[in-house]
């Protein structure tokens, strides 16, 4: 299988979220991306395939703002990275903010996300490796995997946060549109529910979006991934959330997959999109199923039994000893 990665991805690192009332450690470090190029053997460097795509699905206001915001920060005489203190709850999310500390709530949705001097460039290169592994799939390949890092399934059009900037599955998904595919799955399998995929496709009925999570009643994002949410106007059935309690390992996660896995069969899809996330594994720090490494393997099989050429997407996944392992084990699987 291709695999693509470039270093440009690497130099993104925030010093610290605030988590739970204080700052802690950033858990989306890059030595994720070490452990995992490791553990498969190395990746191929993607070329670069412009921001077509990327403002195909982002704005281009916003787009801007990722490039543009951390030194304007600086320029503000702010210590370290941007990070809101103030979100635009009320809805009042297109006022004309002139201020960079306005601007920086009204484009993100959390304090795990600072946006940094590194962070454009570091997401840029994320998206290009999965228009890569797109590309290698559209022509042809049964399977690819781009390791993105950042990750990318809680970034909306014009929105950052869970340590995402750009949403490279949303990318992908419409990077195969664009390339005639009439429709496209996005199997979310992350631990956290994915938001900004689902906003980005939730009034798009050409691209189906399931997602197997924790639920949100107890954990993040809170505000998306509930069951009820099934999408608007065209895209009315498109969405489909299937929340599990934390404590859930291989036979509950396993069901989830496959009821996720019928509705896709049943809508079709030319091309798969995996966010596969490594964070359901039993020892993750931030996250609170029993996935075992071999899990990833039997979970993969499932998904390529179905047949569809997919582009599997990195998402998340902290536990660094056992990522590589856990990632090589999926990629076994196809
Ligand atoms: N205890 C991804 O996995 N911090 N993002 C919340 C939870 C944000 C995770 C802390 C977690 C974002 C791609
Ligand atoms: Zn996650």
């Amino acid at each position: 299988m291709r695999k693509f990665f470039s270093p440009g991805q690497l130099a993104h690192a925030p010093a610290q979220e605030l988590h739970n009332g204080g700052f802690t450690a950033h858990a989306e470090t890059p030595s994720r991306a070490e452990t995992i190029l490791r553990a498969i053997g190395g990746a191929e460097i993607p070329q670069d395939r412009g921001d077509a795509t990327i403002r195909a699905i982002h704005h281009d206001d916003y787009l801007a703002f990722l490039r543009d915001g951390p030194a304007r920060w600086t320029a503000a005489g702010r210590p370290g990275d941007a990070m809101g203190y103030v979100w635009p709850v009320v809805g009042r999310r297109s006022l004309k903010l002139e201020r960079i500390d306005g601007q920086v709530g009204r484009y993100s949705f959390d304090t795990s996300t600072p946006l940094t001097a590194e962070s454009w460039e570091a997401a840029y290169w994320s998206a290009q490796s999965v228009l890569a592994a797109t590309e290698a799939v559209l022509d042809g390949d049964r399977a690819a995997f781009a390791l993105c890092r950042p990750p990318g399934h809680h970034a909306g059009a014009d929105y950052y946060g869970g340590y995402c900037y750009l949403n490279t599955a949303a990318i992908a998904a419409q990077a195969a549109r664009d390339a005639g595919r009439q429709r496209v799955a996005i199997l979310d399998i992350d631990y956290h529910h994915g938001n900004g995929t689902q906003d980005i496709f939730w009034d798009r009925g050409d691209v189906f979006y399931a997602s197997v999570h924790a639920d949100p009643a107890r954990d993040y994002p809170f505000y998306w991934g509930h069951a009820d949410e099934t999408g608007a106007g065209a895209g009315q059935g498109t969405t489909l959330n299937l929340p599990l309690p934390q404590g859930s390992g291989l036979a509950p996660f396993r069901r989830a997959q496959a009821q996720a896995l019928d509705a896709i069969a049943k809508f079709a899809p030319d091309l798969l999109v995996v966010s596969f996330g490594a964070d359901t594994w039993e020892g993750d720090p931030i996250a609170h199923f029993k996935l075992t490494t071999d899990d990833y393997a039997l979970l993969a099989r499932d998904i390529a039994d179905c047949g569809w050429p997919s582009v599997i997407a990195m998402e998340g996944g902290y536990g660094v000893d056992a990522l590589g392992a856990n990632v090589a084990s999926l990629l076994s699987g196809f």
